[in-house]
């Protein structure tokens, strides 16, 4: 019989060690991100290796788009003989085998962004956890809308104003960010059966983009529309899509989620777009902090918080180079 998987890595990991002691010296942690494309995932690595070259530990990043590479991730992670891994998945249902897989291999798991559900459907409390308070965030998302409609003269209560709602349900943080964003429409005057919803099959722009054109396009008699998301892609998406169907900026308030590159691109614009504002995250403290917590709990036995939320600031055209510049500070 061959070697076991486990002496196998063991093996992998010794090679390792001996063709490359120098940058192997330091002490590594794993950090997965869903998807390493997007904008907010590249800013959460870049704090995390911020974290590592001040701290004196190498952030070993991955991207793992599926539940596959999530777990031969984890193996690569344990054969370089990491203290533990931050990751945010592509799917919370992985959250029991992420756990088991990560105690079988000893390494220290903490969870960023989307939280890991257990088999009974609820959150696994005994993995750390660093989250955006995603309900106070939409809501945020919903004022600013209100106030720009109010600006522009929008009456919210006559039935000409729809508010498209790019949905992404099966993702909690998802969930309750677009909840909050319609609440507070709603609150602010918004019928609810001007509420149109627009499931997406993908959390990026192309998949808020084939979410919203068949609802846009159905719905084709509405000429002012308010756009929420989970995130700014998703609502970048249904902007492109309402522009692409001739409605022109004066008619549309996007706001989106995050404020990282696809964001502040769009606030970069020569001319304004419908993509109004967005509400700024941190990705220092989800990058920066989780990394940090992460290597002090596997390196001097220091538990993180079990769960943090971070908020949010407003983040338009007028205020976005002044924000960034504070947060970068
Ligand atoms: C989720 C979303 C990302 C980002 C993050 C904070 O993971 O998919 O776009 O908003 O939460």
């Amino acid at each position: 019989m061959g070697p076991t998987r486990r002496e196998m890595l063991a093996l992998m990991a010794g090679l390792g060690l001996a063709g490359c002691a120098r940058s192997d010296d330091r002490p590594k942690i794993g950090f997965i991100v869903k998807q390493p494309e997007e904008q907010w995932f590249q800013s959460e690595w870049f704090h995390a290796d911020r974290a590592g070259a001040e701290h004196g530990f190498t952030v070993i990043k991955i991207g793992a788009p599926d539940g596959d590479r999530v777990l031969s991730a984890i193996d690569t992670l344990a054969a370089k003989n990491a203290l533990g891994f931050v990751i945010c998945t592509p799917d919370p249902k992985l959250g029991p085998a992420i756990r088991q897989s990560a105690a079988m291999w000893g390494l220290k798991v903490m969870s960023v962004d989307d939280r890991l559900i257990g088999p009974d459907g609820d959150p696994i409390e005994s993995i750390p956890h660093v989250g955006i308070s995603a309900l106070n965030i939409g809501t945020m998302a919903g004022q600013v809308i209100a106030r720009e409609a109010a600006g522009r003269g929008w009456d919210l209560a006559s039935g000409e104003v729809g508010l498209l709602r790019l949905a992404f349900d099966s993702l909690q943080t998802g969930l309750e960010r677009t909840q909050g964003g319609r609440d507070a429409l709603i609150a602010a005057g918004l019928p609810a059966s001007a509420v149109y919803d627009a499931p997406q099959r993908t959390t990026d722009t192309e998949g808020g983009f084939t979410a919203a054109n068949p609802v846009l396009t159905r719905m084709g008699a509405i000429r002012k529309w308010a756009i929420i998301g989970m995130n700014d892609e998703a609502v970048l998406g249904g902007v492109r899509a309402a522009e692409g169907l001739g409605l022109s900026r004066s008619d549309i308030i996007g706001v989106g989620i995050g404020g990282s590159g696809s964001a502040t691109a769009e606030f970069s614009k020569a001319n304004p777009t419908g993509f109004f504002a967005s509400i700024l995250l941190s990705p220092k403290r989800h990058g920066y902090d989780t990394a940090l917590a992460l290597y002090r709990w596997g390196e001097a036995g220091e538990a993180p918080a079990p769960l943090v939320y971070t908020d949010g600031l407003e983040m338009t055209r007028d205020n976005w180079q002044a924000l960034l510049a504070e947060q970068n500070a």
